[in-house]
């Protein structure tokens, strides 16, 4: 018996399942197929950090999506033909705080960035006059207070938002990302289980949020948005985070919470029962939103759209309810269905999208929900 949990013990760190990062010859390549269809400058600026920050900073997402580099105070700046990574010197006081960065001095560089051309930050305004000597166009996110500095210093260029180029190759997941989105996914799932294993009455609902997010720390995963249990009539309210009432027998829980790992996000809503068994309403509020999210699954294919005007997803899965199920003045229940069906997920869970319709190689959440405050229901899965 000792010495089969000595190889259990032994075999456990290894059953964990293992996060996929993302090669840096990836984040390469992204650059290539940005600059086939760059016709100008494009500018981009990474995080950059406040004062004394203790709280994990994450990546501007089209940055990290070009570049993969994470420390603050880059700038990325790409021509049809060229690269170049701009980074700030070492300061000794940032790397006492927060560690030893990469400097455009140090003799590693090349390797530990993927670029071959990297320059100290200061040397960015005149790199960027020398490329504008060849380019008209300049790119750079809308979103951004760089863009006021650029229309400032550039008052005779055409300044375009890069975003929707940056967004274009986001869109289509590739192998590596599919199995990033797929770990954290796995990492999700394993937390909604461990939670619906604490789940009794009387807990709160913050305990369940404990149990979720131990899950995700437990794998080397973070939070990919703040967890939402809802429980009762917490269960109507969309994005209900404050996760402190106390949960009874009779009562549904919405839990909505999902990992982020390697920077890619998950994103899971289920709803249970806190006593194990749903009333019969309960239930058949239940089976109607399954029924949808399986209807619009389906019909899912290239050339189909989520929502927005005519037919969608998003239409289908409120069609599906009306036809499926009633309140209690006897009316349908689609209208019970107040948000977008589903959403395109990656390095964010809410990854941006240009409203064109669904193609192969993208990743979309199939969502569904119907809350009903009269009755004290909320149902997502
Ligand atoms: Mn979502």
């Amino acid at each position: 018996m000792r010495r089969f949990l000595a190889v259990v013990l032994l075999l456990a760190p290894f059953t964990l399942p293992s996060a996929a990062k993302i090669p840096l010859d990836e984040f390469a390549l992204r650059r290539a197929s940005l600059r086939k269809s760059l016709d100008g400058v494009l500018v981009l600026f990474g995080q950059t950090e406040g004062r004394d920050e203790v709280f994990r900073v994450r990546p501007e997402p089209n940055f990290y999506y070009l570049t993969g580099w994470t420390q603050p105070g880059a700038v990325l700046l790409l021509t049809p033909t060229e690269e170049m990574l701009f980074l700030p010197h070492h300061d000794l006081r940032v790397e006492h705080f927060h560690g030893k960065r990469a400097s455009a001095e140090d003799a590693g560089v090349h390797a530990v960035t993927g670029f071959e051309v990297v320059f100290p930050r200061e040397k960015f305004e005149s790199e960027l006059g020398k490329v504008l000597s060849a380019h008209e166009k300049i790119y750079t996110p809308f979103d951004q207070p760089i863009v006021e500095k650029l229309k400032t210093a550039y008052p005779f260029r055409e300044i375009h938002d890069a975003v929707p180029l940056i967004v274009k190759l986001r869109l289509k997941k590739s192998a590596s990302e599919l199995a990033a989105i797929q770990h954290a996914t796995d990492v999700s799932l394993e937390a909604h289980r461990a939670s619906w294993k604490r789940m009794a009455a009387g807990l709160s609902e913050h305990q369940l949020a404990a149990r979720v997010v131990d899950t995700f720390l437990e794998h080397g995963c973070d939070v990919a948005y703040s967890p939402i249990v809802g429980s009762g009539p917490n269960g109507v309210v969309l994005h209900y985070s404050a996760n402190q009432r106390r949960m009874d027998n009779g009562e549904v829980v919405v839990l909505d919470a999902a990992a982020e790992c390697e920077s890619y996000a998950s994103d899971i809503t289920r709803t249970v029962p806190v006593g194990g068994k749903f009333s019969a309403r309960q239930r058949e509020i239940y089976l109607v939103v399954l029924g949808a999210q399986k209807a619009a699954i389906a019909a899912l294919k290239p050339g189909v759209r989520l929502s927005g005007e005519g037919d969608t997803l998003t239409k289908l899965a409120k069609d599906y309810m009306d036809a499926h199920g009633k309140d209690l003045h006897g009316e349908g229940l689609g209208k019970y269905f107040v948000h977008g069906l589903g959403h395109q997920i990656g390095l964010q869970v809410h990854d941006p999208s240009l409203n064109e319709p669904l193609e192969a190689g993208m990743v979309v959440t199939i969502e569904p929900g119907i809350y009903i405050e009269e009755e004290g229901i909320g149902v997502r899965i």
